[in-house]
């Protein structure tokens, strides 16, 4: 496809919005997990849509043992991550954000708009859950899909040279932050970080695109087990990562 095809694309896109999309393309061509996914905003696809609220942890907090040790996972799912949930209802109300016109996603497409306790806390929870959807047991482990594959090694040359990038952006993220692989507008797959609880989603980021994958990089999400080595975390999380989850992401864009 060339350059003008994809402008085209996403200049109809963002004229028509969802409902247009909606008519224009049919909806019902889409597999079924695609329901989980959804136009947003001027975005054709702007990321997995999160609710509000945090969802039941769809595993129990050993499961990712040695990995992730329980107790670790258990203080960031009932007091890191239900805290910003908790924090993001407070901000929404406080500044009338209507829930059922407006997805936590397209809030986060336009947080410039919003306060500093919208963005760390919205961002917060969208990471989180975004985050624990990612992850399996180690002893369930898989690997990338033969799609995604191609990918990385038409990006980064090979799937050696995009771990070695990715976790590159985790060990080099000053203070607290996310490691992301992110699919970019033109379809290319692209790693980066943020600060705080910010993703790239956000209109304020540098780092832009529709996320893939994204790792916690906060002393909380490894501090127990790992003490100060945040290089050995990230190569053990390796084990976790939950390929499947990652190539629906990426057949979505
Ligand atoms: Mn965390």
């Amino acid at each position: 496809m060339n350059k003008g095809n994809n402008k085209d694309r996403r200049e109809f896109l963002k004229t028509t919005g969802k409902a247009g999309l909606a008519a224009g393309l049919s909806l019902t061509i889409l597999p079924a997990w695609a329901k989980e996914y959804s136009s947003n905003g001027d975005n054709p696809f702007n990321g997995e849509e999160i609710p509000y609220t945090q969802q039941p942890l769809g595993y129990a907090y050993n499961a990712l043992e040695p990995v992730v040790d329980a107790m670790t996972m258990e203080i960031h799912y009932t007091k890191h991550a239900a805290a910003y949930a908790k924090n993001l209802a407070d901000a929404t109300a406080a500044e009338g954000v209507d829930k059922s016109k407006t997805t936590l996603n397209s809030l986060l497409g336009n947080i410039s708009k919003y306060s500093a306790k919208m963005r760390n806390n919205g961002g917060g929870h969208y990471n989180h859950e975004f985050f624990w959807k990612s992850m399996r047991s180690p002893a369930d482990s898989n690997v990338p899909q033969s799609a995604i594959m191609k990918s990385f090694i038409k990006d980064f040359g090979s799937f050696e040279a995009f771990k070695t990038q990715f976790a590159d952006a985790g060990k080099n993220r000053f203070g607290s932050g996310w490691a992301w692989l992110v699919m970019t507008a033109d379809k290319k797959l692209v790693v980066g970080s943020t600060p705080n609880q910010d993703n790239p989603l956000m209109d304020t980021s540098e780092l832009k695109g529709t996320p893939l994958l994204g790792l916690d990089v906060w002393e909380h999400a490894y501090y127990l087990k790992y003490q100060n080595r945040r290089p050995d975390y990230i190569n053990a999380w390796w084990n976790v990562v939950d390929w499947t989850v990652v190539q629906k992401r990426q057949n979505a864009v």
